[in-house]
């Protein structure tokens, strides 16, 4: 399904006058605005292709009406992402979840709906049907070699997945770990992961990066194998140069300070890639920026800080993509209002006056760099992202006009109301 463009155009024109009040407020206190906005323009988030399907808790799943039931359904709704936000123009999937029937024809579609293909991303979490060998005390820190191997050559196949759609990155993360003390020998776990983790990487191509996911507990609960950010630049850093530490926002113990981490891994060439949700207890898979906006914010503040110090190109250099999958709202109104934010956090972090900033650092004026960040912070960028959005040929309030034009709706008539996504 595609939306017309008369749509979109029809859209735009009832809110112009009123968008264009509130970018003139905006480009008064911010001139010029033109370099924020070809950021903005090209800045992609990449859609995992778990997060179409509503998600579930151990507790159950209850799903939503019209979910993909295929790959190219999958496809179709990020293209419609991408046609309301002009943000969403790539789709990371999940191998075995996703594996195409058809490469050549799910390239064409991809295409069709100005798509690419992100990162893939292993699994090596779960059994599955004919596997020879269980990961249930582990894949790549498992006492047996033989399913270390296994672990191995699945990752094999997803990178040469990888390739065949035009992808050049691998996400591996690994639910190895243990729940009991005692039941591991942590330094033989991290000999067998990286030897495993040598051996994939040993097979990745030259341009291609791999990240390495880390998560403090869940699915185990006394250690992870790479558990946090410093096991996983340990492991990066021996892989060697195309691998590189992987952030979810989800998989810190509570009250960590992700901006500074990023800030760090960025200063040693490190950082990979991001997983954007939003969370209150653990891995909570909420939409990005629902409960804490101010964090996302600091975050970008690193990130801009952080790659501009490296000369990184802010669209292209690092792997942006959301992760997240929750049981309760639309998915694809979710994963608008996850790209809104993120938008609206990198907008509120291109706009911070860096020079004031480090004069104030240098001067140790707290008070004066508090006022600078949350003075940002507080200003209404959103007509920013709207004017970007806008320019790209996109909608002016995405979410209102996917739902005035009832695509939901549509997508049930098409798909029915009982279809399940293949995920989580
Ligand atoms: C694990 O919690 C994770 O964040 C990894 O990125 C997985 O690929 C994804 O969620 C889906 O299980
Ligand atoms: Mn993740």
């Amino acid at each position: 399904m595609r939306i017309e463009k008369y749509h979109i155009d029809e859209h735009n024109h009832q809110l112009l006058l009123q968008h264009q009040r509130r970018l003139n407020c905006l480009s008064q206190e911010y001139a010029p605005i033109e370099g924020v906005l070809q950021k903005l323009l090209d800045f992609q988030v990449a859609i995992p292709s778990w997060a179409l399907g509503t998600g579930g808790t151990r507790f159950g799943r209850f799903s939503g009406k019209g979910e993909p039931r295929s790959l190219e359904e999958k496809i179709e709704d990020v293209g419609l992402l991408h046609q309301l936000n002009r943000s969403s123009g790539a789709i990371s999937l999940h191998i075995p979840w996703d594996i195409p029937t058809n490469v050549a024809q799910i390239k064409a579609l991809a295409d069709e709906h100005g798509l690419i293909f992100d990162a893939v991303n292993s699994n090596t979490f779960q059994d599955q049907k004919g596997q020879n060998y269980s990961y249930k005390w582990g894949s790549m820190q498992h006492v047996d070699k033989r399913v270390r191997q296994q672990a191995v050559e699945h990752n094999l196949e997803v990178i040469e997945w990888g390739k065949a759609l035009g992808s050049d990155s691998l996400t591996v993360w690994l639910a190895d770990g243990s729940s009991f003390p005692g039941q591991l020998n942590f330094r033989r776990a991290f000999e067998n992961t990286l030897e495993s983790l040598q051996q994939v990487y040993a097979a990745l191509p030259d341009h291609w990066k791999m990240y390495v996911e880390y998560k403090a507990y869940e699915p185990n609960f006394y250690s992870t194998t790479v558990g946090d950010w410093g096991q996983s630049l340990l492991y990066a850093t021996k892989l060697g140069p195309k691998a590189y530490t992987l952030v979810d926002l989800g998989h810190h113990l509570p009250n960590a300070n992700i901006e500074q981490i990023v800030s760090l891994l960025l200063m040693e060439g490190k950082l990979g890639g991001f997983h954007f949700n939003d969370s209150k207890y653990g891995d909570d898979d909420l939409t990005t920026g629902c409960l804490k906006p101010y964090q996302l914010f600091l975050i970008f503040n690193e990130l801009v800080e952080g790659m501009d110090a490296r000369g990184m190109n802010h669209a292209r250099d690092l792997g942006w993509m959301i992760d997240a999958s929750h049981n309760l709202k639309d998915p694809l109104e979710d994963l608008l209002q996850s790209v809104e934010a993120i938008m609206i956090a990198y907008a509120q972090a291109l706009l911070v006056d860096r020079k004031a900033l480090e004069e104030a650092q240098q001067n140790n004026d707290v008070a004066a760099a508090q006022e600078l960040l949350q003075g940002v912070f507080r200003t209404d960028v959103r007509p920013l992202v709207a004017e970007a959005r806008l320019r790209a040929g996109g909608a002016l309030q995405p979410l209102q006009l996917y739902r005035s034009l009832g695509l939901r709706e549509q997508l049930v008539g098409q798909r029915g109301s009982k279809t399940v996504a293949s995920g989580l």
